[in-house]
């Protein structure tokens, strides 16, 4: 197998390359993801991020996965978009409760330029408050992208979810290269991406693969990494989808950590239905961020009081607000242990 040398990133990594990994033995694969990832960070420190639904469903899209689509009859009731103010009050509590990024969503297909400012406006409040700021809020022209990142946006989440291949099954009303193309104006622009995907939508091992590999040979890999597990929501297509099962859960985790080194890896949906022993294992693979307080968009979390219990029980502790990725990376060679070429 190709040597896993984590000094240096790779954008060439071939569909083969992607499904040894996750076809090596559990443990060799968590020892080599849990060693690239002490390569980059700190393995004690976890980022906390929470997420507000600033705008919540009645989405033109038809995602199979998703509560807010109006092509599904889901029980949701639409809102419009928050007030800055609410969304900055938001941010503040979760600030106070110890979130260091928060995550601004949005249920449209396309951004209008109506709304910029007022996305501006509470784009450059939470920024205040310190926090690192997020959005996600469908798709975007490259102007667009500019003024967003000109509010003080550092990070853009625009997911591909799954393969290429698999994501017609998932999605008719956009493509592929929408998504490619609303990534390439977000990196232009000179921000950051969040960029990842969803198992447990019925897909292959080898979409996982697929999936892994198309972010893995963007032209710069996403700065941060969600893997969601299907919240499988009633009256969606995808409501009966069988859960992927938590040993496949973290060995996407770990080749995620592998193919992308740099990546802030997340356990992004579906941590509510995991227990700590998997969470546990998916940290020790490699994932080092995780969305906290009460709820994501519109499903719930495990909430604060369990989240707090499991990072004191495991010794884990939130990452610094201002750890960039640039500083977290080691300043010095460490050893280079022989476990990297095989
Ligand atoms: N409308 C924007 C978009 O689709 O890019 C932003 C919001 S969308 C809800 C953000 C991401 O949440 C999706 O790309 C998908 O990966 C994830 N997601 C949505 N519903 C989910 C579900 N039921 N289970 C797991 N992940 C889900
Ligand atoms: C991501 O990959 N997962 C988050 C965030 N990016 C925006 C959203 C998960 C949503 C889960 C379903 C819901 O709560 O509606
Ligand atoms: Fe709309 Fe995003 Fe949901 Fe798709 S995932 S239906 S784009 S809110």
């Amino acid at each position: 197998m190709t040597p896993l040398d984590p000094a240096t990133p790779r954008h060439d990594w071939t569909r083969a390359e992607v499904a040894a990994l996750f076809d090596l033995p559990f443990t060799d694969l968590v020892f080599r993801a849990a060693a690239v990832h002490r390569r980059w960070f700190d393995p004690a420190e976890i980022q906390l991020s929470q997420l507000l639904s600033i705008k919540t469903g009645g989405c033109a899209e038809n995602c199979g996965y998703c509560s807010q689509s109006a092509h599904f009859d889901t029980g949701l009731k639409a809102s419009k978009l928050m007030d800055p103010q609410a969304v900055i009050a938001d941010a503040q509590r979760a600030k106070a409760a110890g979130a260091g990024r928060f995550c601004m969503g949005a249920a449209w297909r396309d951004l209008k330029d109506r709304d910029l400012p007022k996305l501006a406006e509470m784009i450059s409040g939470v920024k205040a408050l310190g926090l690192e700021t997020c959005a996600t809020l469908g798709m975007l022209r490259e102007d667009q992208a500019v003024a967003l990142r000109e509010a003080g946006l550092d990070y853009y989440n625009h997911n591909l979810d799954t393969s290429p291949e698999y994501y017609a099954s998932v999605v008719t009303t956009r493509t592929y290269d929408d998504r490619l193309q609303t990534l390439s104006h977000v990196r232009a622009a000179g921000m950051k991406t969040c960029c990842g995907g969803i198992v447990g939508m019925g897909e292959t091992r080898a979409d996982r693969v697929g999936l892994l590999h198309a972010l893995a040979t963007l032209p710069e890999h996403p700065d941060s990494l969600p893997v969601n597990g299907l919240v499988p929501i009633a009256g969606t297509p995808l409501q009966d989808s069988a859960p992927v099962d938590g040993i496949e859960f973290v060995r996407t985790i770990a080749v995620a950590r592998l193919v992308c080194p740099q990546a802030m890896v997340r356990i992004a949906a579906g941590r509510e239905g995991m227990s700590r022993e998997l969470q546990a294992l998916c940290f020790t693979a490699g994932a080092n961020s995780i969305f906290v307080g009460a709820q994501l968009l519109t499903t719930p979390l495990p909430g604060e009081d369990e989240d707090s219990r499991l990072l004191r029980d495991l010794g884990l502790r939130p990452m610094p607000v201002d750890a960039e990725p640039a500083a977290r990376a080691p300043a010095s060679e460490p050893e280079r242990a022989p476990i990297y070429a095989s």
